[in-house]
């Protein structure tokens, strides 16, 4: 059975459980708790994965898929079920824009995240810190502009990433409030979460893994 390497604090690895899930594929990956912590290298992990990131998948045959756009490309082409995460044509070309665009929040919160809770405060940058929290504003509000368009189509990686990166957000800057004056994308953002493959995988602080 393929290995993913998982952990509940991850939104990149909620995102690859929810395309399993969509796919699914759930049931037929197996998961490992790996700590992967951006201070401290993981040895074990970069035996497999040298950049020493979760998500990684470890196929039967061998090969190491790294990445949660090529583990979720994997299990698009896997699964025989669920909706087609990676459509053909011009819909794929929005799909993977704004799956970059939702990644790219992602990035943006764990980079916050990593400045303002994790380094220690006379290493910590305020210039920085204003900075994500700027981009962070910016692409919320290019996501109301967008709402009706991203709910006028078929569920795809976009969604998929845009409502896990949205979530991500509730999990780690809920004074944020980032629904407020955005109706449109918590409206959209609503109907993401009643999807059952969303709601079998709450983000959570669980005890972190020696080694
Ligand atoms: N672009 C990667 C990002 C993966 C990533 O940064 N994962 C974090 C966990 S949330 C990690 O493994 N960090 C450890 C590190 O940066 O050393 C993906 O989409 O899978």
């Amino acid at each position: 059975m393929p290995l993913l390497h998982w952990s509940p604090r991850s939104p990149y690895v909620r995102k690859t459980m929810i395309a399993l899930h969509e796919k699914g594929l759930s049931d037929q990956v197996r998961t490992v708790r790996t700590g992967a912590d951006p201070m401290i290298p993981h040895p074990g992990l970069m035996a497999v994965n040298p950049l020493s990131k979760i998500p990684t998948l470890e196929l039967e045959d061998g090969r190491v898929l790294i990445d949660s756009h090529v583990i979720c490309r994997w299990a698009d082409r896997t699964g025989s079920e669920g909706p087609r995460l990676f459509p053909e044509g011009e819909a794929g070309l929005l799909a993977e824009r704004d799956e970059a665009l939702g990644a790219g929040l992602m990035d943006i919160a764990l980079n916050w995240l990593i400045e303002g809770r994790l380094r220690d405060a006379p290493q910590r940058s305020e210039a920085m810190l204003a900075v994500w929290q700027t981009k962070t504003a910016a692409v919320l509000d290019w996501l109301e502009v967008h709402a009706p368009s991203l709910a006028a189509r078929p569920f795809d990686i976009g969604h998929l990433t845009i409502g896990t990166a949205l979530m991500y957000l509730d999990f780690r800057f809920a004074a944020e409030e980032w629904r407020k004056h955005r109706p449109a994308l918590a409206a959209w953002h609503a109907g993401f979460l009643a999807r059952p493959s969303v709601r079998r995988e709450p983000f959570q602080d669980d005890p972190r893994p020696p080694g």
